[in-house]
């Protein structure tokens, strides 16, 4: 059996008032943000506004759950390298939280409504909680192991389109100019003819709620890290969906090259983006 609880602590509903309340905050600072700085290219972009959310959230889990470790994204150096230690770093916690404040500060930045928050708690490295908010819609996406997804009290569910071609389908575009944008662009390649069509609005965790929500039948992206999919990959293996690596891989925390789908056009997605040597080898 799953923990979910301290006492009579909710482990999801702080994660829920957390997410709305940074959420909220956000969107009260679209258009008026007042710093801008680049991480490790112009792709590449905080704000004072991530920071700002990410102290927000992790004061508020860290006031109710001291003994708990938080892994967020602004608490860690820019680039995949210093990403990937510090999640090595944090998996030894028995309760580990691992926080997106801003998913999709590109947006955020340009005034594009499409970004969110992405909370999710994993216990002994496996996710029990995952909550997705988007604050420009007002959609909160909830998520527990084993008891199923809901957006505001209704049950998501994956979509039921069996074949790609009947399939819309999203992306995102890795923002390291490495390797990984010519691996993305030969994805496109093998997948934009086999597709109904291609999405691609810049939230990686927001894209993951809309999978679960059968809003998209797939989605894949490379390069991401363990605070964008987290959350969001709960939304869909509750809604009855299927998440892998590109290569077909179960899913685990390390996991930066994503696929997630509705279940039936997984093998088929997955294996265009391995023919099509998407991710390298
Ligand atoms: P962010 O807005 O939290 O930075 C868009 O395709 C997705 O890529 C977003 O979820 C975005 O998250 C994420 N992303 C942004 N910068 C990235 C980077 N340097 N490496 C990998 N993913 C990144
Ligand atoms: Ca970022
Ligand atoms: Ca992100
Ligand atoms: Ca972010």
């Amino acid at each position: 059996k799953e923990p979910f609880t301290v006492g009579s602590k909710s482990f999801t509903a702080v994660a829920i008032n957390t997410a709305a309340k940074a959420g909220e905050w956000i969107k009260s600072k679209l258009g008026d943000f007042s710093s801008l700085t680049i991480k490790t290219s112009p792709h590449d972009l905080v704000t004072e506004v991530d920071k700002g959310s990410e102290m927000m959230i992790r004061n508020l889990i860290m006031t109710h759950f001291p003994t708990h470790s938080i892994l967020g994204e602004e608490g860690v150096e820019p680039g995949a390298a210093a990403s990937i230690k510090a999640l090595q770093e944090a998996s030894d916690a028995e309760y580990l939280w691992i926080v997106d404040p801003v998913d999709g500060t590109t947006n955020f930045i340009h005034g594009f409504p499409f970004f969110s928050v992405s909370i999710a708690l994993a216990h002994k490295g496996e996710i029990i909680v995952g909550v997705v908010y988007d604050p420009n819609r007002d959609e909160l996406f909830v998520a527990e192991k084993g008891k199923g997804a809901y957006v505001h009290g209704r049950r998501t569910m994956v979509s039921g389109e069996e074949r790609l071609l009947d399939s819309l389908v999203a992306t995102g575009f890795p923002t390291d100019r490495g390797p990984n944008i010519a691996g993305n662009m030969r994805g496109l390649e093998a997948v934009v003819p086999r597709v109904r069509n291609v999405r691609s609005g810049g939230s990686a965790a927001l894209h993951l709620a809309y999978v679960a929500a059968g809003r998209l039948s797939g989605y894949w992206e490379l390069g991401l890290n363990a605070w964008d999919i987290a959350a969001g990959m709960l939304l869909v293996k509750e809604s009855g969906g299927h998440v892998t690596d590109t290569k077909g891989n179960p899913y685990h925390l390390e996991v930066r090259n994503i696929v997630a789908t509705n279940g039936r056009i997984h093998d088929e997605l997955a294996q265009l983006l391995q023919e099509s040597d998407a991710a390298g080898n």
